[in-house]
């Protein structure tokens, strides 16, 4: 059943397997949650490859295209208007119930550890918001992050901007030219966050995937490791994945109504 773009109401998620999961939840002692574009769609942060993508401008390109050193290297300014336009829009969207739900369900427990794909912060501002300390590794680095690609200095860009990127902004200490502090295809990733990432996956009771469409290695490859480890793996998304078939559970449906459900007990 499709449910893209939630045109038809989610099925109501089976109540004895909410119970059961909300079980494995409260007796793991370490769960690890993934999460991905889908739990911020509701914020309004369109995502990669699934509907809800804003209409229009950024419409006719694909991220493999844009989020690359090659495009960065080839039209730079089409670069840097995407992700100008991309930080004034994520800028403006607050945390939806999905997020707020997992910082509470890491208040006042141990071994509740966040891993995203994300590159907004929209974890961090609901951890803000409800005095969790639920902070996420980011493997795929930040939107609000810029980077010299000559010296590699970075710092962070206030979310509430302004974005203008012309002329293209330039590196006080070598003048080459700035770059999102984001992680584009083809590039590693930054390998001692990757280990702790595959460390909490080996470790974890009980991995909750959400909202991820589970392509993009190798962050996708987290919920395998917990499954060879022994581990549980809980889906949350709008449609089934890769992942789907070696879920032990998968709730159908959005990540703002499933989540509370799910975590809040
Ligand atoms: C690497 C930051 C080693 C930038 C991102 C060929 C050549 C080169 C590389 C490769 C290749 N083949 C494979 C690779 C590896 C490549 C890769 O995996 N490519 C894929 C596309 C096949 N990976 C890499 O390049 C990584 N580096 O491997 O280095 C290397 C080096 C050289 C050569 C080989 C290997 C780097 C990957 C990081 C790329 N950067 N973002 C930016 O944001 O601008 S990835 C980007 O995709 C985002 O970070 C995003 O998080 C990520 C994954 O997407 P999702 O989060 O899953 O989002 P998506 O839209 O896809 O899905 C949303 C899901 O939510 C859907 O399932 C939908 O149903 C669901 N949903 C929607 N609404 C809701 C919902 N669910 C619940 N509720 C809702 N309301
Ligand atoms: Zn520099």
């Amino acid at each position: 059943m499709d449910l893209r773009g939630e045109e038809m109401p989610s099925p109501e998620p089976n109540g004895e397997e909410l119970q059961e999961v909300r079980g494995w939840l409260l007796e793991a002692e370490s769960v690890l949650v993934l999460t991905g574009a889908g739990i911020s769609a509701e914020s309004g942060v369109p995502t990669f490859r699934g509907g809800g993508v804003e209409p229009g401008l950024w419409d006719r390109y694909r991220p493999e295209e844009l989020a690359t050193p090659e495009a960065f290297a080839r039209d730079p300014e089409l670069v840097w208007g995407w992700y100008s336009w991309r930080r004034t829009l994520v800028g403006d969207c607050r945390p939806n119930p999905a997020h707020e739900a997992l910082a509470r369900f890491a208040a006042g427990r141990r071994g509740v550890h966040l891993v995203t794909q994300n590159v907004d912060h929209l974890h961090e501002e609901a951890a803000r918001n409800l005095g969790s300390s639920l902070l996420p590794l980011h493997l795929h680095g930040s939107l609000f992050r810029d980077r010299c690609s000559g010296c590699g200095k970075e710092w962070d860009v206030q979310p509430k901007g302004p974005h203008g990127t012309m002329p293209l902004p330039r590196c006080e200490s070598c003048h080459s030219l700035l770059r999102p502090g984001v992680v584009w295809f083809g590039e590693m990733l930054d390998a001692g966050e990757l280990d702790v990432a595959a460390r909490l996956a080996q470790q974890a009771a009980l991995t909750l995937v959400v909202g991820t469409s589970g392509l993009v290695y190798p962050a996708a490859g987290l919920p395998r490791v917990t499954l060879e480890a022994g581990g549980r793996v809980v889906e949350v998304n709008l449609e089934p994945t890769p992942l789907t078939p070696q879920a032990h559970r998968v709730f159908l449906g959005s990540a703002a109504r499933l989540l509370p459900l799910l975590l809040d007990g």
